[in-house]
């Protein structure tokens, strides 16, 4: 599967501590696809492996019905066992030429960037599309480090891969990333935090749509 500039538009990573008693990450992941969620991203860090491995593949095959890239934060063994569509991996140690290694030419690849050079280097090593942020406070993540939106740009104009912005995007501030030049949001407070997810979406969606405009 190839990623598009439309897969960015809304791209739903999953955090299964939002969860109510009753509630399954799958069937909330469902109700994100049917309301028009663009890609989705297995990403549970407080989760035991063989945990993550089970939601992984229980969430595949639902996202596939949708026609939507599913890939797994980090783990490309995970990504490998269950032939996910491709992994968003960070800055670590050649982690983008290592997953390309792994994976082979057919996979998605995404890679966190947080300057030009780490977007420049990430291109050179076959990154297939940015994760750019944090582009707003956020309390999802706790170390992650503020992006200013100049950077944003130039990372924007100097890259031609698809660009996902993330980091503490609501449907209030989306907006102010209107001509920065990314081609969707990456959320997952805007959406897992909103008992009306299925409204959340179509309305970040919907959003989303006007930042290249
Ligand atoms: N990565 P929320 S910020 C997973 O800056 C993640 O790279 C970030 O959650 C980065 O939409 C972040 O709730 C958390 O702010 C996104």
């Amino acid at each position: 599967m190839k990623i598009t500039a439309e897969n960015m538009q809304m791209y739903l990573v999953t955090d299964r501590s939002w969860l109510k008693p009753g509630e399954t990450l799958a069937e909330q992941v469902e109700t994100a696809l049917a309301a028009g969620a663009t890609c989705v991203q297995l990403r549970e860090k407080h989760t035991p492996r063989e945990e993550v491995l089970a939601l992984a593949r229980e969430l595949k095959p639902v996202c596939a019905r949708y026609g939507v890239p599913f890939l797994i934060n980090d783990d490309l063994e995970i990504a490998r066992e269950v032939d996910a569509d491709g992994v968003h991996v960070g800055q670590e140690d050649a982690a983008c030429r290592e997953a390309r290694r792994v994976l082979g030419s057919d996979k998605i690849i995404g890679v966190s960037c947080h300057t030009l050079q780490e977007a420049l280097q990430a291109v050179e090593d076959g990154a297939d599309y940015l994760g750019l942020g944090a582009v707003f406070a956020t309390g999802t993540k706790g170390d992650a480090t503020a992006m200013d939106h100049e950077e944003l740009r130039r990372i924007c104009a100097g890259v031609s891969l698809p660009k996902v912005a993330i980091g503490g995007i609501s449907e209030k501030n989306i907006l102010d990333l209107a001509g920065t030049g990314v081609d969707g949001v990456a959320v997952i407070s805007a959406v897992f935090a909103c008992e009306d997810k299925a409204g959340a979406v179509r309305r970040l969606r919907e959003l989303a749509g006007r930042l290249k405009a």
